[in-house]
């Protein structure tokens, strides 16, 4: 499949090509602008898109799939690709070109080097200690630092930094992580990037399951094109943004449904312990019950009423909705979206860098239901069946692939005699405050995993 439009300027960077932007961010920005506003997409790491998307001059196929059917479309925004591993200067130098005005990253939550409890830069993280003596970065941190302390060298205004992970304020987190990056590099690039450039919080949403290659094989039978790096998402989309963009430059995103609003704190706070959070309690409960996608879980009598039961009694008493926004019609909507059985989003992939995601998507609402007295022994079943699956052996003794930049420390822990206590000691996830709060709940939790399977515990709780 090749290119069909004319080319575009580049003036959006993007670090961490992933299946999630390339079904999101890239598509509203192509709706957005006409012309111009092309993306220049960057792997951190792997050449895999790079490999599959360059010989296609940047251009894929999105797969929307309602319960409906499905829709194809394709999409040019992308411009080019490059590797930051192999190629570290050419990304570098594309940042620092005053063509580009925006860069917007997903490179997950571990991609910005930080402490999970605290939200602040983790100066031991080995590629932190990299990028501090070395002009060429490997954290994302460290490009936008570099790139920001070549524009200012050569008198360039900054670019916003736009991050679209899902995390708690991500834009004074990325904020925070990169002036403590610069402020140890060079004090006066700090002040610089503190007054000049801008990082406006958003909140993201839409389900992008892997792409497949059974995806790869229904996309060439749909099209009549051999795609190598199709996306496959729902029809659902959803970004708010803060309106504070360097130079107020961007492109008119309003025009494509995003929604620029002044502070996007109570949609984020709804988005991440309303969908994320159900998600990562469906991912740890639901893959130690034996279900594959999340909607086997979801259409699941038993897990259902666990799903109610955490929106209504745990989750959104802890909220204040954004808005306009009612938030039990929204749980409504997330059933629906979860239920869809067309999509294949795997517990498998949900679970994953659970050290990373556990902070915003459940502690946060256990650490609110606490504050007011109030019991949720859903949330505290979530993390307990997460402590089950980072050790690595599941409940009925098969081995987990477990994927977490601090898997080798949970596996230790469940070597403890005491392995719910010695995780919540692991103080780069909880607070020790925190952890002192919760134990008692989370011990009766694990227990009643261990003794009742995963279904049987959640039927205990309710
Ligand atoms: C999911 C998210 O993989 C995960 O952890 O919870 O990717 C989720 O699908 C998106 O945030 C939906 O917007």
């Amino acid at each position: 499949m090749m290119r069909q439009t004319p080319p575009r300027a580049v003036e959006i960077v993007h670090l961490g090509l992933g299946a999630f932007f390339r079904a999101h961010g890239a598509i509203y920005i192509e709706d957005a602008a006409p012309t111009g506003w092309g993306i220049l997409g960057v792997s951190l790491q792997s050449p895999a898109m790079h490999d599959r998307l360059a010989p296609q001059g940047g251009a894929y196929t999105a797969l929307e799939i309602g319960p409906d059917g499905e829709t194809a479309r394709r999409v040019e925004v992308v411009q080019r690709v490059l590797v930051a591993r192999h190629d570290p200067m050419a990304v570098l130098t594309a940042m620092a070109g005053p063509a580009v005005k925006i860069v917007t990253l997903t490179v997950t939550e571990k991609g910005y080097c930080h402490d999970p409890a605290t939200g602040r830069l983790n100066p031991l993280h080995p590629d932190i200690l990299h990028d501090l003596g070395a002009d060429l970065p490997l954290s994302a941190p460290g490009y936008l630092v570099r790139a920001l302390s070549l524009r200012r060298a050569a008198g360039t205004a900054p670019f916003t930094v736009l991050s679209c992970d899902n995390l708690p304020g991500n834009g004074r987190l990325v904020r925070r992580v990169v002036l403590d990056l610069a402020a140890r590099i060079d004090p006066a690039l700090a002040d610089w990037i503190a007054d000049t450039a801008r990082f406006p919080s958003c909140m993201v949403d839409r389900i992008v399951p892997a792409t497949n290659e059974g995806d790869i094989a229904r996309v060439t039978a749909l099209t009549g094109f051999h795609d190598a790096a199709p996306v496959v998402h729902e029809p659902f989309r959803q970004w708010v943004i803060e309106d504070d963009f360097v130079g107020s430059t961007r492109p008119d995103l309003a025009r494509a449904g995003v929604q620029m609003v002044r502070d996007v704190t109570p949609f984020e706070e709804m988005k991440l312990r309303m969908l994320n959070g159900t998600h990562s309690a469906l991912a740890y409960v639901g893959y130690l019950a034996g279900f594959e996608t999340v909607a086997d879980a979801a259409t699941t009598p038993v897990m259902a009423a666990y799903l109610r039961h955490l929106w209504r009694h745990e989750i959104i008493p802890t909220l204040t909705a954004p808005p306009g926004v009612d938030l039990h019609a929204y749980a409504d909507a997330l059933f629906a979206r979860y239920a869809n059985p067309s999509i294949r989003h795997r517990t498998w992939q949900i679970a994953m860098d659970g050290s990373q995601k556990l902070p915003q998507r459940l502690l946060g609402t256990i650490a609110a239901n606490i504050n007011a007295r109030r019991p949720c022994p859903g949330l505290m079943l979530a993390v307990a069946a997460w402590m089950i699956y980072a050790s690595g052996t599941g409940l009925d003794g098969a081995a987990i692939d477990v994927r977490d930049p601090m898997a080798s420390q949970l596996r230790a822990c469940a070597t403890t005699s005491d392995p719910v206590a010695a995780v919540l000691g692991l103080g780069a996830v909880f607070p020790e405050a925190l952890a002192v709060r919760i134990a008692p709940g989370v011990q009766a939790a694990y227990a009643a995993l261990k003794s009742k399977g995963a279904l049987g515990a959640v039927r205990g709780m309710a």
